[in-house]
């Protein structure tokens, strides 16, 4: 049996076009995910909801979903826009068997999960950049944002938060996006039905956390450098405390990036932003 939460703070009948969750659930038919829904018109942020949710005891797979989002976040305080009716953001709520080193693996395991999700609409796989961007055409479609919390030696939860830009026109995209910026809309010229993509993404997510806990980090990691769009090319990666030059090799089995700086050294990235160097 699957639960939905509706919070009817907001009047959900001003809205236009609202998600019409029976559609998302019927027929959801995953293991471990979806079982219950929390579904808000407006909300802060699904990650820091889901959080409260989490350290109350919620279990894994409840996912909070809303229509827009006031303070949608990214990573390291970036924001991310959220506006009303046009896109999906959702938070999935996981307690994985997983050491803290591994957390990073469940934010490649989105990105694969997304990357299946996205060609099935638009026909043609997107690029992944690491950690957790979605690109089609060098353009971001979606995000990634996970955020755990752990123990000394084993996680408690994760947040699994996601964005992706569905049926949002470019042109009314604030400027400090628009040139970076990509929609599904943008790219088949068409609106999608957002049911449908969501349930397709809830399944991929599901199927792709099956693997990562039933058969570990290998394949999906095989499958996420298939997509990653920087493998042997010149890089910057941006760290808090400093910069590196050189190529990009592909990630380790813990998901850290791994650049060959120009001493030939390994260098082994755990977070940092990474950016295409032009020849
Ligand atoms: C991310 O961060 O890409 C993670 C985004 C995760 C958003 C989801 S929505 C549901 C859940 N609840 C939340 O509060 N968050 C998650 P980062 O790599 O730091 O990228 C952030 C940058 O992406 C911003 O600084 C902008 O440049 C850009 N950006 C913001 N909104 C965007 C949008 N709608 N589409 C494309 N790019 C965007």
């Amino acid at each position: 049996m699957r639960v939905l939460e509706v919070d009817n703070r907001q009047e959900l009948a001003r809205i236009e076009e609202p998600l019409h969750l029976q559609r998302v659930l019927d027929g959801l038919a995953t293991r471990r995910l979806g079982a219950k829904l929390h579904y808000f018109a407006e909300i802060d942020s699904t990650n820091a909801y889901a959080r409260c949710l989490a350290e109350q005891g919620a279990n894994e797979g409840e996912v909070v979903l809303a229509e827009a989002q006031t303070q949608g976040r990214g990573r390291l305080r970036r924001s991310w826009i959220s506006p009303p009716f046009v896109n999906l953001y959702f938070s999935v709520i996981l307690r994985p068997r997983l050491a803290p080193v591994h957390a990073p693996q469940l934010t490649l395991m989105a990105a694969v999960a997304l990357v299946d999700t996205v060609a099935s609409f638009i026909g043609t796989p997107p690029t992944i950049k690491w950690p957790n961007d979605i690109l089609v055409g060098g353009k971001k479609l979606a995000g990634v944002l996970t955020e755990s919390s752990c123990d000394s030696d084993r996680i408690k939860f994760v947040i699994l938060g996601i964005g992706v830009n569905l049926n949002y026109p470019v042109a009314s995209m604030p400027e400090v996006i628009r040139q970076r910026a990509t929609s599904i809309l943008s790219l088949t010229k068409k609106n999608i039905e957002r049911e449908a993509f969501f349930q397709r993404l809830i399944r991929d997510l599901d199927r792709c956390y099956g693997e990562l806990e039933e058969m570990g980090f290998d394949s999906l990691a095989s499958r996420w450098e298939v997509f990653f769009g920087l493998r042997d090319k010149r890089v910057r990666v941006e760290m808090i405390d400093k910069i590196i030059i050189g190529t990009a090799k592909g990630i380790d089995r813990d998901g850290a990036l791994i650049v060959e700086d120009d001493h030939g050294e390994r260098q082994r990235i755990v977070a940092g932003d990474v950016f295409p160097l032009e020849d």
